[in-house]
């Protein structure tokens, strides 16, 4: 299918999205939310895709939402229409999702690095969550998931200063799993990416699950969640599969069932 704010290719077991607003630094509008939907529905669909990055350019993963679409409209306009709801699809995503960041991610670009599973940096990039400046706050997760990565004081300097954060500072506080020379972000970011694909595709959706559970629940119930889970993928032909490769000193070919 033929985008015109993005670009959806498949590389091997990779689903690989592009955003591709060159112009306007990838702002990201109603448009380009719907086709990156669409895309990460037909990669979700499709069993032979085991993971998805999604890139922006060498200057920007995305300079936010596009402040020239949302200027003029008014409240109701925005509440009726469910305003940039469907890019909340990043985070609804059951196949992992990487964001190889480059450049800018400011605003609403860096709360759509932070619905992508984990985050892989260039030494260029740098993020914050300008939106003070507009008199706005961040309105897609910023002020709820950049708080639990990098911790409130961090969070709050940076939402309520506009402050950025260069790709070193970021994965100290633990924005960032890794960052890396900007000329071989998108090769490093597809080889995570294809590693993460090589796996037991329902294995793999189950311990980004169970990750993610970690934020929404206590400990306890987080663990009970993890185990239950564990237990479950003895039913798995991949796991016979798996620990049978294991004794017999062979690699395993997964069926993802
Ligand atoms: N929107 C629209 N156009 C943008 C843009 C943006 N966010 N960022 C850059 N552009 C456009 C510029 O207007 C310029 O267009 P022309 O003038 O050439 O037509 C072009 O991209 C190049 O930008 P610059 O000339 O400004 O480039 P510089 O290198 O000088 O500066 C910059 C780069 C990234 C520092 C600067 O462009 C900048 O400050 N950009 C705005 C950053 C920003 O404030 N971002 C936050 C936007 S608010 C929600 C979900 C999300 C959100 C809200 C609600 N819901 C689910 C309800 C998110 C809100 C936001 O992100």
């Amino acid at each position: 299918m033929a985008y015109e704010n993005i670009i959806a290719k498949k590389k091997g077991k990779v689903g690989l999205i592009t955003l591709n607003r060159p112009d306007a630094l990838n702002a990201l509008n109603t448009e380009l939310n719907l086709e990156m939907g669409k895309a990460l529905d037909k990669f979700e669909a499709d069993d032979q895709i085991g993971c998805i990055v999604i890139t922006g350019s060498e200057k920007a993963f995305a300079a936010g939402a596009d402040v020239k679409e949302m200027q003029p409209k008014s409240y109701m306009q925005a509440y009726k229409e469910d305003f940039l709801h469907p890019w909340e699809r990043v985070a609804r995503c059951r196949v992992p999702v990487i964001a190889a960041v480059s450049g800018y991610a400011l605003g609403g670009g860096c709360e759509l690095a932070m619905m992508c599973d984990f985050i892989i940096a260039a030494d260029t990039a740098v993020f914050g969550q300008p939106e003070i400046n507009l008199a706005i706050l961040p309105g897609a997760g910023g002020t709820q998931r950049l708080t639990r990565l990098v911790g409130k004081s961090k969070a709050m300097e940076m939402c309520l200063t506009g402050r950025f954060m260069d790709a070193e500072e970021a994965e100290r506080a633990g924005l960032v799993s890794r960052v890396v020379p900007a000329d071989t972000l998108l090769d490093d970011a597809l080889k995570t990416a294809e590693k993460i694909a090589s796996f037991s595709r329902p294995a793999v959706f189950m311990v980004k699950e169970s990750v993610d559970r970690a934020y929404e629940t206590t400990l306890a119930e987080g663990i009970l969640f993890e185990r239950r889970l564990f237990y479950s993928t003895f039913a798995m032909a991949d796991q016979k599969e798996g620990m049978q490769a294991f004794i017999d000193k062979r690699s395993a070919a997964f069926k993802n069932e």
